[in-house]
């Protein structure tokens, strides 16, 4: 079997994670480039790697030897422009969550695809290839609950980096409840509320934390999500679906559970590199096999330009403290 030649463009936090699991936990691809705008930190990361070059330009990473697909993992500002480059380089992508910041950038990138006639563009909802929401996907489109009413979502940052805003909570955290609903129900979502109480006093000064976050979809259902990214105590992810004959819970946490001096507790994972590394790896395995053949096998451009768009009711609505409907445009062929 060959091996596919991937280059990986940002390499913090999640970069570094996608390489460390290319090299480990994913057969069948190496890393052949990395790309930072930090030297010294590119330097490092391809230093630790079997013959990959190191790249502060992300064009120069994917011009190198061997490369025949990109990871985008950069800060979501820098996606457009790399997943242009890369589109012009027919180049399967995966690119992290949001596929870019506004819809009018996710729309740049469809037309691109639109102009080579096939879709190159993956996202990484990685949400959609976790056991649990895969369970729950199957168990409502097979009708085991019947029609959905409410999809209930809580998702649980321990702390925030310290360059996370107040529209972050929305464009960086809630995005992924947005796309898990639109994948579970097969619906678009058609308006946001915004709802924010007294910010913790454990939120950084200034940062609108917790909040509330309603979506209405166009089948009538109703998502609620609790986003609080400094509780404190873990990275907890839950969401539970009414429908009209039961309700199914997933996220309630399958760690280990301890007895000890008399008492017990379940142990929290304290990120998401952690509660996800599963759905991460299956991820990463399916776009290898689909890229192989350059194709994707998961979100793509379309679901990250809906999501771009609701993101952008959804800090309209937390702005004006308003319900605000979501635009979108017709879903071009390529995309049904
Ligand atoms: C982060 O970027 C993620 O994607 C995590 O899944 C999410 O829980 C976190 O809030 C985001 O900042």
């Amino acid at each position: 079997m060959s091996t596919l030649g991937i280059a990986v463009i940002g390499t913090g936090k999640m970069g570094a994670d996608h390489v460390r699991r290319i090299g480990r936990t994913v057969g069948g691809a190496r890393v052949v480039a990395v790309a930072d705008p930090d030297g010294d930190r590119v330097k490092a990361v391809a230093a630790g790697l079997d013959g990959a070059s190191a790249h502060t330009d992300p064009a120069a990473a994917m011009a190198a030897p061997g490369v025949q697909a990109v990871l985008i993992a950069s800060p979501g500002p820098a996606h457009e422009e790399a997943i242009l480059h890369a589109l012009r380089r027919e180049l399967p992508v995966l690119c992290e969550k949001p596929l870019t910041p506004d819809p009018a950038g996710a729309l740049r990138v469809m037309e691109a695809e639109q102009r080579l006639g096939r879709r190159l563009v993956q996202v990484g909802f990685m949400r959609r290839f976790d056991a649990e929401y895969e369970r729950l996907k199957e168990l409502l489109d097979a009708g085991g609950i019947g029609r959905p009413l409410f999809l209930h979502c809580r998702h649980r940052n321990a702390s925030s980096p310290s360059f996370f805003t107040s529209d972050m909570l929305i464009t960086d955290s809630v995005v992924h409840e947005v796309d898990a609903a639109r994948w579970l129900l097969g619906q678009e979502i058609t308006a946001v509320s915004v709802l924010s109480p007294t910010p913790s006093s454990a939120a950084p000064e200034g940062l609108r934390d917790p909040r509330l976050v309603l979506l209405e979809t166009a089948g009538g259902a109703i998502v609620d999500v609790e986003i609080f990214v400094n509780c404190g105590f873990g990275y907890e992810v839950r969401c539970e679906a009414v429908g009209e004959s039961g309700s199914a819970q997933i996220g309630e946490g399958q760690t280990m559970l301890v007895r000890s001096g008399g008492r017990g507790y379940g142990e929290i994972p304290q990120d998401f590199t952690v509660r996800f590394a599963d759905a991460y790896d299956r991820q990463l395995r399916r776009w290898v096999a689909a890229a192989a053949q350059g194709r994707v096998a998961g979100p793509d451009a379309w679901d990250g330009y809906a999501a771009a768009a609701v993101s952008a009711a959804g800090l309209a609505a937390a702005h004006n403290g308003v319900r605000t409907p979501v635009e979108l445009v017709e879903r071009p062929a390529l995309y049904r």
